[in-house]
């Protein structure tokens, strides 16, 4: 299997995040991406590649002008400030205030995100907008032919909405690669979210859309992150009936529940026949994350590749999240060698 890598995720490193009344150091940290890397070489698992820069337009099909533009300039205007230190959301037009957009830098970024875990560094919009062109650049060698390609994306996307940022994520990668596929032809493509947290970003752009499936195994968003969606009720609206499906588990859910939970979105995959499927690829579901509460061990990820396998279709694995540092290439790779029948 191909790998589209690049090194401009280390452009990307925020100090610390806040997290249950601490500040701690953060925990999406780039020997994330090292780290895998590491593991697809020792494991030969094929070449590696840089990616191909398709420009901004393909983003543009999932974000906003306004919301890029804003992303891009931010670190510009907080260096004009004379600002030091990451630049984080502290206010947000939640319920009872109004949804407008403030000319200062800080009201801006609460405009356009949930949550104060996506700090921007000097680096994070090279980082974010490289790891875009990373899925493109795998979707484009699945387009050309490939029966499977594994963006290693740093950093993650599947939090990320059309013009929000949260959760460590800025641009959502999976969603823009989904576009791409449509955009070149493909009629239905099925989003798989395997991470340990709900893809609410991914939902949300493809809520109201019968051309994108997307179904998602996570911890129950009543007790975890991002709390706010991801509930089994959430089914699509409007044309996108039928084609959401979320499967919200307890914590500590072992690897039977969740493989459980995996053939039935396999089979809600099946029927909805996709031409082609995109995994958001998250490894936070093992036994010993730090952030996380379910109980899969290294092998269960082979069984995961083969699950997907079984699918028998074209399939882009698109790096999401995973904070168990020293386990995490293991993990990672064990599915794309079990997808490749190792
Ligand atoms: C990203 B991905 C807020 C802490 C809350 C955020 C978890 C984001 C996970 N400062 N935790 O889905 O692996
Ligand atoms: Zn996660």
């Amino acid at each position: 299997m191909l790998t589209f890598y690049s090194d401009d995720h280390h452009l990307h490193h925020g100090s610390c995040e806040l997290i249950d009344g601490q500040l701690l150091p953060c925990f999406e940290t780039p020997q994330r991406a090292d780290h895998i890397l590491q593991r697809v070489k020792d494991r030969q698992l094929g070449d590696v590649q840089a990616p191909t820069d398709f420009g901004r337009a393909p983003i543009e099909r999932i974000h906003s002008a306004a919301y890029l533009d804003f992303f891009h300039g931010a670190w510009a205007r907080w260096q004009a400030q004379n600002g030091h230190g990451d630049l984080l959301p502290f206010t947000w037009p939640a319920r009872t205030l109004r949804a407008v957009i403030p000319r200062d830098l800080h009201g801006q970024l609460g405009y356009y995100s949930f949550d104060g875990g996506a700090p921007i560094t000097a680096g994070t919009w090279q980082a974010a907008y490289s790891a875009a062109q990373v899925a493109l650049s795998a979707q484009q060698a699945i387009s050309n032919g490939a029966h499977s390609a594994f963006a290693l994306c740093r950093p993650p996307g599947h939090h990320a909405a059309g013009e929000l940022m949260g959760g460590y994520c800025y641009l959502n990668n999976a969603a823009i690669a989904a576009q791409a596929f449509l955009d070149q032809g493909k009629q239905r493509v099925a989003i798989l979210d395997v991470d340990y947290h709900h893809g609410n970003g991914t939902q949300d752009i493809f809520y109201s859309r019968n051309d994108v499936l997307f179904a998602s195994i996570h911890g129950d968003p009543a007790e975890e992150f991002p709390f706010f969606l991801g509930y089994s009720d959430e089914c699509g609206e409007g044309a996108g009936v039928g084609c959401n499906f979320n499967y919200p588990l307890a914590m500590g859910s072992p690897w039977d529940v969740w493989s459980a939970a995996l053939d039935q979105a396999c089979q809600r995959i099946t029927e909805y026949d996709a031409d082609v499927i995109v995994v958001s690829l998250g490894v936070d579901t093992f036994k010993d994350d730090p952030i996380s509460q379910f109980k899969l061990d290294s092998p269960d990820y082979l069984a995961i590749g083969r699950r997907i396998a079984a699918l028998g279709k074209p399939t882009l694995f698109v790096m999401e999240g995973g904070y168990a540092v020293e386990a995490i290439g293991v993990n990672a790779v064990n599915v794309l060698e079990g997808f490749e029948g190792a």
